[in-house]
């Protein structure tokens, strides 16, 4: 091969991307929290690898990088045991720098698992004064967020859960929970709030096993609210994939019942501890397919990274992997974009018979009944069937696959 085709066909083999169409910019509505950037790298086997950061310049320079937002535990902005006063003071230079910046807070929530009041629990703790102080706790700062203009206020219950079988009643604990979540209701319908609830499940850690363990268990629980209209979903990519889960279908069935009121971006590989890896590494296959799904479902909330910086990194690291967030994210965008738009991706979903699985399964307009009439009537669906053929029949899954796995690494 001489060096000129060479050449030619790298550069076939890499179509640029558009600089514009991957720098981060507020209309794209990326948020971080204030619990990501400002992580420390402490953990279990290790001290503080990060000296503190002040909130007001994760806001600056989170801006810098072009995002949309900030989001926060009440405890990040206001160390846990503030006066009033202090706590003022907190809320005031944040709003300057959100003022400043222009930067939006769409999203707030609660710290019920740091303090070692939270041990057991918060809305589910066996102590009945623990589980009211939590539910204060949350109130108090569901007046911020709807100070701030916030629309969602996610709940993670990272401490509600066990690690031993008879120390927590499961469905007892589910009705203070159900408990929780419906007084909460009653608050923000009282006050006039626009604000809706995010469930944010997690299989487990901190504790053994937490309660609402996966998107499709908290789904089925808010149907048991009294107010299930203002409580959607919260799903996290590293949380479902800890569980094995594929995120892409946990999102689909979230959006298919309206639930999917927020989402926490970021990166895990496998099952294991909870990874918080910036967005795009970790599992990248699946990452496309996500980015591919909220695009062409039309999700209109914000793009919102939780993930922690590894402790390797200083202040340095950690602004190189918030911006690698949006950038691989923009990244997939495009990727998934010029997928869907290639007319031999287009032939290939033809042929792998997407567009007859969108048909109804019974005759078009008829009603239930009329179409299982239809159904019992029909030779063809069941006695004249030829099964054996229908069964030789192939999918073109793989080339279809190959054909994204070609957008994916820029091979077309
Ligand atoms: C922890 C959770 C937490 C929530 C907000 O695993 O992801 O950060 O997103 O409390
Ligand atoms: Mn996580
Ligand atoms: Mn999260």
């Amino acid at each position: 091969m001489t060096s000129e085709t060479s050449e030619t066909s790298a550069s076939n083999l890499t179509p640029s991307l558009d600089p514009a169409r991957i720098t981060p910019a507020p209309e794209h509505k990326f948020t971080f929290g204030l619990w990501t950037v400002g992580w420390q790298g402490r953990d279990p086997f290790g001290d503080a690898t990060r000296a503190p950061l002040d909130p007001v310049e994760s806001v600056q320079r989170l801006a810098e990088l072009g995002a949309y937002g900030v989001t926060f535990h009440d405890d990040d902005l206001i160390p846990f045991g503030s006066t009033d006063a202090e706590r003022d003071a907190h809320v005031k230079r944040f709003r300057q720098a959100l003022e400043t910046t222009g930067l939006t807070t769409p999203m707030l929530t609660t710290n019920l698992f740091t303090h070692p009041v939270f041990k057991d629990g918060a809305f589910t703790a066996n102590d009945r004064d623990v589980r009211r102080f939590a539910l204060r706790k949350t109130i108090r700062n569901i007046d911020l967020a709807a100070e701030l203009g916030a629309e969602t206020y996610v709940a993670w219950g990272g401490r509600e859960g066990a690690e031993s079988g008879a120390a927590k009643d499961v469905r007892v604990a589910l009705d203070r929970m159900k408990e929780a979540f419906d007084l909460l209701g009653e608050y923000v319908i009282e006050q006039g709030y626009d604000l809706r609830f995010a469930v944010e499940p997690k299989p487990n850690e901190p504790r053994g096993d937490i309660l609402l363990p996966t998107v499709g268990h908290a789904l089925a629980f808010i149907n048991s609210l009294e107010r299930p209209d203002i409580v959607g979903v919260n799903p996290e990519v590293g949380h479902e994939q800890m569980a094995g889960l594929n995120f892409p279908h946990g999102i689909a069935q979230a959006l298919w019942h309206g639930k999917l009121f927020h989402l926490d971006l970021n990166g895990q590989t496998g099952i294991k501890y909870d990874q918080d890896l910036r967005f795009g590494a970790g599992d990248l296959r699946s990452a496309f397919w996500l980015v591919d799904l909220l695009e062409t479902a039309g999700y209109q909330g914000p793009r919102h990274f939780d993930f922690k910086p590894p402790r390797t990194e200083d202040y340095a690291g950690v602004w190189a992997s918030a911006a690698g967030c949006m950038r691989n994210y923009l990244i997939l965008k495009e990727r998934a974009a010029a997928f869907r738009a290639d007319p031999e991706v287009q032939e290939a979903l033809r042929a792998s018979r997407l567009d007859e699985l969108a048909l109804t399964t019974r005759g078009e307009g008829e009603s239930l009944s009329e179409g299982l009439a239809a159904l019992l009537a029909d030779r063809s669906a069941y006695e004249d069937f030829d099964a054996n053929a229908a069964g030789e029949r192939g999918m073109a899954f793989e080339h279809l696959d190959q054909l994204a796995m070609d957008h994916l690494l820029g091979a077309r």
